[in-house]
């Protein structure tokens, strides 16, 4: 069957997000990978002008494929399908992990723990995350959940001890899922007494940061494909503390409205 020609609609462009992100690096190699996407071309931008360029699109219903992922607000707000992805480029699900310094353990046992005990779900991540995109500060959305999710919360907790003014610094990207989980994690540490720094940086300089111990720890770190390459050049200078989040996924995105439903179907 003849399909629409999007490519020529899109400028072959795939809109991207931070050029160190995994799933642009992903998307650069499917348009390695497939026939079908000869000629096109990754854009980078950031997350949020990647969101404001999906939004626009559908506005005004034209194609769009964006580098998405899930956990994300998007999905709530829009009615998106992921492309199938035969050659499996982008990997199946993934878990998204938590990684310390090390030393953090004998140096500020109780962070440790709470950093290792933290582990929530797509629809909590979600919540947190759609509450900021309707306007509420990161810290507010964290504090809400905090409230609303005090079971899970003293999960968390459990076994620690509250500490007076520790200092610890956390890393993340600006990417709108570990905005969610860094300042719920965050705002979890300064309740039990905790004195926290977050620093958002370039996905690179986040895995380094927590390497070299400059950082004690974060909460985002995509694998096993997404940040397959970072985990490769710092896994073993880190402290890999297990899953806080399972079922995460990244891929090719794009309104339901697209008469396009695989990688495949796409046009050079
Ligand atoms: N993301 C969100 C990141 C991981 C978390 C999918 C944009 C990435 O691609 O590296």
């Amino acid at each position: 069957t003849e399909e629409m020609n999007y490519g020529e609609e899109m400028g072959y462009e795939i809109t991207g997000i931070e050029a160190g992100a995994g799933v642009v690096a992903a998307s650069q190699e499917a348009v390695e990978t497939y026939d079908s996407l000869s000629g096109w071309e990754v854009a980078t931008s950031s997350s949020g002008a990647m969101a404001t360029a999906l939004g626009e699109a559908i506005e005004n219903e034209e194609p769009i494929i964006v580098t998405g992922w899930t956990p994300h607000w998007k999905f709530a707000e829009y009615d998106l399908k992921y492309l199938e992805d035969p050659e499996g480029v982008f990997g199946d699900a993934e878990q998204i992990k938590t990684m310390a310094r090390s030393g953090l353990e004998d140096e500020k046992p109780n962070a440790y723990m709470i950093l290792d005990q933290f582990m929530w779900e797509t629809a909590d991540m979600e919540e947190v995350m759609l509450e900021i995109q309707n306007g509420a500060s990161p810290e507010e959305a964290a504090q809400n959940w905090i409230s609303n999710n005090e079971d899970a919360v003293s999960s968390w907790t459990e076994g620690t001890e509250e500490v007076d003014g520790t200092e610890v610094e956390l890393v993340y990207v600006n990417w709108d899922s570990e905005i969610a989980s860094t300042n719920v994690i965050a705002e979890v540490m300064k309740e039990q007494g905790f004195e926290v720094t977050i620093t958002p940086l370039d996905n690179g300089p986040m895995w380094s940061a927590v390497a070299n111990g400059e950082a004690d720890g974060m909460v985002a770190a995509w694998l096993p494909a997404t940040h397959g390459s970072q985990y490769e050049q710092y896994g073993d200078q880190l402290e890999d503390l297990g899953a806080n989040l399972e079922g995460a996924k990244v891929g090719l995105v794009v309104p339901e409205y697209m008469d396009v439903d695989s990688i495949e179907d796409l046009q050079p």
